[in-house]
């Protein structure tokens, strides 16, 4: 019976639990009013942004506390998302969207005189990483919890994400992400969960009751403190978290320095201290050995580590329900330290045995590989390892001493074949210095190693760890990346959305297979307009997005080309460019040609690491192409070509939706999978791209006939390496040899003459590394067939964009963390039981308090 307290206790609580526009609007209210003090009619659009997230966030609590809860009752086996990157983008529409509460938010805000659109504007992206890598994490983290997988992600709070980038007289310029500037109202500080991370120092060896021990002693020490962040799963039962760590000093600062007047160093160690979470690398493929990245490494890994590994100790004592318990995912090699740290737990703290330890480890881990390109390959210089890690190096060399030893059977004949093969499986690189190779390392250390798309995965097995495949052949595994369909179509495409769920209903939110239904309704010319008009709307949306953002202004009533993707020489920008560069003489020189041509505007976007001289340029070469281009009046309207700075997810969420045609160009062999690919084709472009990645499986979903494959494959490309001239084919085709004349004589930089030397150099004169000129005639040729398809037959066009979407199921990250979860990490589903009625937290504490 509930008395008179309880019912007044249920009324109050309702205001940060209930659902109904009502109950938000007074709970927005109230924060707006009590959280900054504030005058109702006086507040900021960031107050009011962070009053929104604030009430939102009051929504979460509940169920985010009773899946931990659940999740721990049931002893359920727990996956370890262990990512040295998030690329998380905003939280709030996609927070609001999986609750399935955007309704009730907008009519609150409305019903005060607010739009939701420009609260959610106000939000900054959580930039923390650098492209495809960083974007998988995100979106894996979305399916774990849709899926009802019990999980965690487990990263670095970096106070400065990836950079942002300005554009000045066509030249990329670095600023500073500081996102937390206005704090984060996402997140949770758990000043409670703190961990001491051990650096330097060295080791100690005894015998203790007949057993050798080794302790690690003398050694700097930094705090590693938890921020917490709800990850909510679609229809908002399971609530999982990404909990990212934070460097803290030991000690605030020193008082001794202090006393002494030394003012600067007694603050100095501090600030050494916590320049460990400072900053994200903005590098991608290429491992730079700088050892503060040594120490984020192992910063993270050790503060992960301690706490898998407390949450295991509160409820088992024997070691050999860790694997049964957990399942630890390494993203590419950067946690690979995780290898010999656990083994360091197990052996000098946990006080098992080699073998015994040896198993438990393996058994746990998982290592995901992301590349093919050689020079990305971490490896850190053993005396830079000896210092900051010695344990650790002595944990490495034992493993490396009995896998060799093991090893070695599978190469009896001490032949040069066979001596090769040891000297490249070794953990140890016998360079000078001596180098440790990381993913050598995790391969040896994990049960599971897996490339991100079926090709990927092959080269892997057969070029890249080919005596790896030899010793472990039941190791490999393949598990072809995919894309969150919450974030990426209903949250980012509405307008699809809604046409998609009216035509088959909303299943396809949950299981992206049910989106084949769609074929069915390719030739019916109702959905058929409706489809073009939802595409023709996201347009005029991303004009107005790019015209807000950038100042860019671009025709709706054109087709939107787009390259969106960090800017690499294998990924080929220059590629396109050089196509535009053909189109553009074209129209010039040939007077029918330009009379029947339809406008295109060609976009581009992505980040250059600060460091990467030819990226950089080709950025510049774009910029200075697009100027040219869009200032001569006679492609006037015909060809726009933009470069849209500061590309992130915010940007693509706009972008994407708007596209027709998915530039996906990579040189054969190199793009480990893409996922950029699969979002372009989940909201309806068409593909142009190369036999790569996952390209090979979006061309056998859709058809041949949907996807405009071009170039030389992978082998065709191995079979080209050696005796390649890029003149072979530039001097057989007159178009092409005149855009190279161009470019050399400076048409596109008559202000800056020489400025593209050093890149045309490297194309022309030095090989062409990758293959754009072997690709150029086929690219062109079949970029113009979509545009001609587009401009003559655009019901057929708009009919395989349809197909696209259609067949795009595949490519859901529930499909991809289902196989991860049933033949790598032996993880199950937790079911965690909804309460979205009013809740009375007085009358827990009341509860409690018995
Ligand atoms: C390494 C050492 C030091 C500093 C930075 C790094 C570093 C950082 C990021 C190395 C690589 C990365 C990121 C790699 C990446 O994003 N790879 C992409 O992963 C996607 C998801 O699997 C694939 O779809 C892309 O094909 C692949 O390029």
């Amino acid at each position: 019976m509930p008395n008179k307290k309880t019912t007044d206790k249920t009324v109050v609580n309702s205001v940060r639990s209930a659902r109904t526009s009502k109950a938000i609007a007074q709970d927005f209210a109230e924060h707006l009013k009590y959280d900054a003090d504030a005058d109702i009619f006086h507040t900021t659009q960031e107050g009011r942004y962070e009053a929104l997230a604030n009430t939102i966030r009051d929504r979460i609590v509940h169920q985010w506390n009773k899946s931990r809860k659940t999740q721990r009752a049931k002893n359920a086996k727990h996956v370890y998302y262990l990512s040295l990157e998030f690329l998380m983008g905003r939280a709030m529409t996609n927070n609001i969207n999986n609750m399935g509460i955007m309704d009730q938010v907008t009519e609150a805000l409305k019903s005060l005189g607010y739009t939701y659109e420009e609260l959610a504007d106000v939000e900054p992206d959580a930039g923390l990483g650098n492209g495809g890598l960083g974007r998988l994490a995100a979106c894996f983290l979305d399916s774990m919890a849709t899926l009802e997988i019990p999980s965690y992600g487990y990263g670095i709070r970096y106070n400065y994400g990836i950079f942002k980038q300005l554009i000045s007289n066509g030249y990329q310029f670095e600023q500073p992400d500081n996102w937390l500037r206005y704090g984060n109202p996402w997140e949770i500080p758990r000043s409670d969960v703190a961990y001491t991370v051990n650096f330097g120092g060295k080791v100690q060896h005894f015998r203790e009751n007949g057993r050798e021990m080794y302790k690690w002693v003398d050694t700097d020490k930094i705090i590693g403190m938890a921020y917490d962040m709800p990850i909510i799963g679609y229809g908002g039962t399971t609530v999982n978290t990404l909990r990212l760590w934070s460097a803290k000093a030991v000690e605030d600062f020193s008082f001794q320095d202090f006393n002494e007047g030394d003012y600067t160093q007694a603050v100095r160690d501090k600030v050494t201290a916590e320049n460990i979470s400072q900053v994200l690398y903005p590098n991608d493929t290429q491992y730079l050995g700088k050892v503060l990245r040594l120490k984020q490494q192992y910063f993270f890994v050790a503060c992960s580590l301690a706490d898998i590994v407390r949450r295991f100790k509160r409820k088992f004592t024997d070691w050999k329900e860790f694997p049964n318990q957990a399942a630890i995912q390494l993203n590419d090699t950067h946690p690979s330290i995780a290898v010999a740290e656990l083994m360091r737990i197990l052996i000098d703290e946990e006080g098992l045995e080699w073998d015994e330890a040896w198993e438990i480890t393996k058994a746990t881990l998982g290592y995901t590989n992301h590349t093919l390109m050689p020079e990305a390959l971490e490896k850190w210089p053993v005396p830079m390892f000896e210092e900051l890690l010695p344990r650790h190096l002595q944990i490495i060399y034992e493993i490396n001493n009995r896998f060799l030893k093991f090893a070695v059977s599978f190469f009896p004949t001490a032949n040069a074949e066979n001596l090769n093969a040891i000297r490249k499986i070794s953990i140890i690189e016998e360079s000078n210095p001596k180098n440790i190779r990381m993913a050598n390392l995790a391969i040896v250390g994990s049960h599971a190693i897996n490339g991100v798309a079926a090709l990927h995965t092959e080269l892997l097995k057969n070029y890249m760890f080919p005596e790896f495949r030899t010793i472990y052949p039941e190791k490999f595994q393949n598990k072809t990346n995919g894309i969150t369909p919450r974030r990426w179509l209903l949250s980012a495409n509405p307008g699809l959305s809604s046409l998609i769920t009216d035509a088959i209903g909303p299943q396809w939110i949950t299981d992206a297979s049910q989106l084949s239904k769609l074929s069915a309704f390719a030739t019916d010319p109702a959905f058929a307009e409706k489809f073009a008009k939802v595409k023709y709307e996201n347009k005029k949306n991303a004009a107005h997005f790019l015209q807000k953002d950038c100042s860019i202004i671009v025709n709706p009533d054109s087709i939107f080309d787009v390259q969106v993707k960090r800017i690499h020489e294998y990924k080929r920008q220059l590629l396109n460019a050089f196509n535009i560069v053909l189109l553009y003489q074209k129209i010039k020189n040939d007077a029918a040609f330009a009379s029947s041509f339809k406008p295109v505007t060609f976009l581009f976007g992505g980040k250059s690491a600060p460091g990467y001289v030819n990226a950089k340029l080709s950025i510049k070469l774009i910029n200075s192409i697009a100027t040219v281009i869009n200032n001569d009046p006679a492609v006037k309207d015909k060809l726009r070509v933009h470069f849209m700075p500061n590309y992130r997810v915010t940007m693509a969420e706009s972008v994407i939706p708007a596209t027709n045609i998915s530039e996906q160009i990579s040189t054969a062999g190199l793009e480990a999978s893409g996922t950029g690919n699969m979002k372009f084709m989940l909201n309806g472009a068409l593909t142009i791209g190369t036999l790569d990645g996952a390209n090979v499986e979006i061309q056998e979903e859709v058809g041949p006939e949907n996807c405009y494959i071009f170039g030389h494959t992978e082998d065709q490309i191995a079979a080209l390496k050696g005796h390649y001239s890029p003149w072979d084919f530039i001097n057989r085709d007159d178009e092409i040899r005149s855009a190279v004349e161009l470019l050399r004589r400076d048409f596109f930089n008559i202000n800056e003459p020489g400025a593209f030397d050093a890149l045309l150099h490297e194309i022309l004169d030095c090989g062409d590394r990758f293959f754009i000129f072997a690709d150029l005639r086929m690219y062109a040729d079949r970029h113009q067939e979509i545009l001609d398809l587009y401009n003559n037959n655009f019901s057929d066009f708009n009919r395989k964009a349809i197909l696209n979407v259609a067949c795009s199921g595949k490519f859901s990250s529930d499909r991809t963390i289902k196989e991860y979860a049933e033949q790598i990490w032996g993880a199950k589903p937790c079911h965690v039981t909804l309460n979205t009625s009013a809740h009375s937290v007085l009358a827990d504490a009341h509860k409690h308090a018995k």
